[in-house]
């Protein structure tokens, strides 16, 4: 398990000096950022992004994300040059050394919460979701949601999810069905791993189709192109949200197929009713069983790629909601203790 860092680059208030210092830190997850959605990166901002972050002692060789661009996901004749543009971008990172790309193929909205500051008993502020807030929302008056509230104007959202309103499940997974065969033979071949990370919450929002949700999701995807390049990220939060989600099988599961390219480690609490709120990553602290979790990507033999996925806001930090520095170090930390706890374990002849 290689444990790496999500950074935002220059404008990150958290600063690759820090994340070095992060004990067992291997690389950084980051992005190309100026480039607009559906062009291609070019090799010059992706090598002189990859210096950056080397010269800082930090490994480069995962992408979060290159972003889908909605023509794809809506299936609009525009598609095409943008399948092209994209294994376009896949060879260009592929030359500078790049081994996985995360990506997601959530219509229109990315992760979805409707706090990004509840406030848990020891003081510290996290990110949350409640389920009547959202279903209460009228997509026709417009969506107010903290995270969002600047990615559209209003008159622009609403053209857009009135171009869903024709998207149904089954036409969404044909859409996926074909970026992926437009795009995972070039990855196969420049020897780069495509993951998708699984739609956050596992559930429908705003009337928009979500299909990557569960198990039968997963195995449905990685069945359209039945081969090690076309993987998963798999996400133990946003899977996590639907207590029905066993993590633990599903690790087993795609690890032990070696579709796993990319694990999002991080504990979340969760009601019955699918409210759920983001906790620290220790098992105690949430629904997950995280110890369960590490020891089943130990005993798949994962040597993917890891990190602390969100974070709490703790010891008076401000920034990026999830995406502090404190919290998430202490996750990265934590997970480390947790496989060399079994690691040694199973070297003294004893599980864990
Ligand atoms: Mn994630």
């Amino acid at each position: 398990m290689k444990m790496t860092f999500r950074w935002y680059g220059e404008s990150d208030p958290v600063t690759l000096d820090y994340i070095r210092q992060i004990p067992g830190m291997y690389g950084i997850v980051s992005a190309v950022y100026d480039v607009p959605v559906g062009e291609t990166w070019p090799i010059e901002k992706i090598k002189a992004l990859k210096e950056t972050i080397e010269s800082h002692g930090l490994k480069f060789e995962v992408i979060e994300s290159v972003p889908v661009h909605e023509d794809i996901k809506l299936g609009k004749p525009t598609r095409d040059r943008l399948i092209a543009n994209y294994a376009a971008t896949l060879r260009n990172l592929a030359a500078c050394g790049l081994k996985v790309v995360c990506y997601n193929f959530m219509p229109v909205f990315d992760w979805t919460r409707t706090t990004l500051e509840m406030t848990l008993p020891d003081g510290s502020k996290t990110l949350g979701f409640d389920v009547d807030v959202v279903d209460k929302i009228d997509v026709s008056k417009g969506i107010s949601l903290p995270g969002w509230d600047a990615s559209y104007k209003p008159e622009e959202l609403k053209a857009l999810l009135a171009e869903y309103s024709k998207v149904d499940e089954e036409t969404l997974w044909a859409n996926l069905e074909y970026f992926l065969k437009g795009v995972i033979p070039t990855a196969a071949e420049v020897g780069i791993k495509m993951a998708i990370h699984p739609d956050d919450p596992p559930r429908p929002i705003f009337g928009l189709p979500r299909i990557v949700k569960d198990r039968a999701d997963l195995k449905r995807l990685l069945g359209i192109v039945d081969t090690p390049a076309n993987g998963l990220t798999l996400c133990s939060g946003s899977l996590g949200a639907d207590c029905k989600n066993d993590i633990v099988a599903l690790v087993r599961e795609f690890a032990g197929q070696g579709r796993i390219h990319f694990a999002h480690l991080r504990n979340v609490k969760v009601t019955e009713k699918g409210d759920f709120f983001e906790t620290g990553h220790r098992s105690e602290d949430g629904s997950l069983d995280m110890g369960e979790i590490v020891k089943a990507y130990y005993e798949a033999g994962f040597d993917g790629y890891a990190r602390p996925d969100h974070g709490r806001m703790i010891w008076g930090e401000t920034g990026k909601p999830g995406y502090g520095l404190y919290d998430r170090a202490l996750g990265a930390v934590y997970l480390n203790g947790l496989w060399e706890g079994i690691a040694k374990g199973k070297t003294a002849g004893k599980t864990v």
